[in-house]
C-alpha cells in the first residue's frame, strides 16, 4: 500500500515528465511540419495585416529577400506579419495562402515556385475580397489579372543583358563569327518564371549567332550543391567548353568548384568563361577577383516596393500592374570597394 505521501511524491514527478514530454512532442510536431505559422491576434485591426509565402530558402539571394520583406512589415510599420516558408514546395504555398484566406488577412504576398497551377487558389482569395500582389516570380500570364500587382526582377531582360555582354566579350577576344563557342547553361528550378526569363533572353541573343553553340542547358534547381553536380557531368560529357551560363550565384560557386577540381581554369584569365546572375556579396568578390567574368544583378530588396504598393492601395489609388526593381551589370571594371562594402547580402 503507498501512503498519501507517497503518492504525492510519485505526482510531483509524474506531472511535470509529463508536461516535459508533451512540450517536446509538440515542439518536435513543428520541426516536421512544411508550414511555419505565426498565430493570428485577432483584433489586430489598427495594423494591416500581411501574409507572406515564400518559397523557399535556396539560395543566398532568397534570404535576402526573405529580409527585405521582413524588415519592412514590421510591428513599427504598422504591420502585422504571417510568414510562411514553403521549402520549394507548390503544395505547402497553397496551404499557406488559404490558411491567410481563412486567417481573413488584410493582403497576400507570394513568390510562386514556378508559373502553373495557381489558379483555383487565387481565384479563391479573389473571392475572399483578399487582393494578391506577387513578388519576384510571376504566375502563367493567363492567371496574372487573379492578382492586382507584382513587384520583381526582369529575368528576360538578364537573360538578354547575359547575352550581350558576351558578344562583347567574344569581339574583344577577337573571336570571329567562324569560330565555335561551346556553351552549357545550368538553369534553375524547373517552371520558375526567373529560370525561364533567363533562357529566353539569353536564347534570343544567341538566335543571331550561328557560331554559338548551346551544348546543354541542364536544371541545378539554384542551389550550389546541385549546380556542381551537374557542372561536373557537364565537363565529363564535353571536352571543350567555352562559357557557362549559370542562372544563379550559388550554382557558380557549385560549377567553379567542379571546374576547379577537374583541373581547369576560370574567368578573366581562364579557359572558361563565367556568366552568373544576383550579385549577391561573395559573388561580387570573385568578380573583382577575375574569378567570375560578369554577374548580372538580381536585386532581391523588394520589401519596400511592396509596402508602397500596399499603401497605395489602402488609399484606394490604382497601382500599377509591374513594379520592375533596378538592376546593374557587374564585371571587373565597376566592382568597386564602395560597391563590396554597401552589398549587405
Ligand atoms: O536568382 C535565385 C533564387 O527567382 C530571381 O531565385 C529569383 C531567383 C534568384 O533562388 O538565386
Amino acid at each position: 500500500m503507498k501512503t498519501k505521501k507517497q503518492y504525492n511524491r510519485l505526482l510531483f514527478i509524474f506531472i511535470p515528465t509529463v508536461m516535459i514530454f508533451l512540450t517536446v512532442f509538440v515542439w518536435g510536431l513543428g520541426l516536421f511540419t512544411d508550414i511555419e505559422e505565426e498565430p493570428y491576434v485577432s483584433g489586430e485591426t489598427d495594423r494591416i495585416v500581411v501574409g507572406v509565402s515564400q518559397l523557399g530558402s535556396e539560395s543566398g539571394w532568397r534570404t535576402a529577400n526573405t529580409e527585405s520583406v521582413q524588415s519592412v512589415f514590421t510591428n513599427e510599420n504598422g504591420y502585422f506579419l504571417l510568414f510562411s516558408n514553403a521549402r520549394q514546395k507548390q503544395e505547402n504555398q497553397i496551404k499557406a495562402i488559404r490558411s491567410f484566406i481563412s486567417q481573413r488577412v488584410d493582403y497576400i504576398v507570394f513568390a510562386p515556385v514556378v508559373e502553373n497551377g495557381w489558379r483555383t487558389v487565387l481565384q479563391e482569395a479573389k473571392e475572399a475580397g483578399i487582393p494578391v500582389i506577387m513578388m519576384d516570380r510571376k504566375v502563367e500570364a493567363a492567371d496574372q489579372e487573379l492578382c492586382v500587382s507584382w513587384v520583381g526582377t526582369d529575368s528576360r531582360q538578364e537573360g538578354v543583358k547575359a547575352g550581350r555582354w558576351l558578344e562583347g566579350h567574344l569581339r574583344d577576344k577577337g573571336v570571329t563569327g567562324e569560330e565555335t563557342v561551346n556553351i552549357v547553361v545550368l538553369t534553375g528550378t524547373e517552371g520558375a518564371s526567373s529560370a525561364i526569363g533567363r533562357s529566353e533572353g539569353f536564347r534570343e541573343v544567341a538566335r543571331d549567332h550561328a557560331n554559338w553553340k548551346i551544348l546543354e542547358e541542364k536544371c541545378a534547381d539554384f542551389t550550389s550543391a546541385k549546380g556542381k553536380e551537374v557542372m561536373e557531368g557537364f565537363l565529363r560529357k564535353y571536352p571543350e567548353i567555352d562559357v557557362v551560363v549559370s542562372q544563379n550565384d550559388d550554382m557558380t560557386f557549385g560549377a567553379i568548384e567542379a571546374i576547379q577540381e577537374a583541373g581547369r581554369t576560370v574567368g578573366v584569365h581562364g579557359e572558361i568563361s563565367i556568366i552568373s546572375f544576383d550579385a549577391v556579396h561573395d559573388a561580387l568578390e570573385m568578380v573583382a577577383a577575375g574569378t567570375i567574368n560578369v554577374d548580372i544583378e538580381c536585386n532581391p530588396n523588394q520589401g519596400g516596393y511592396l509596402s508602397q504598393v500596399i499603401s497605395m492601395l489602402e488609399k484606394g489609388q490604382e497601382v500599377e500592374k509591374d513594379y520592375y526593381v533596378e538592376e546593374d551589370v557587374f564585371t571587373i571594371d565597376n566592382v568597386t570597394e564602395e560597391v563590396l562594402r554597401e552589398r549587405n547580402y
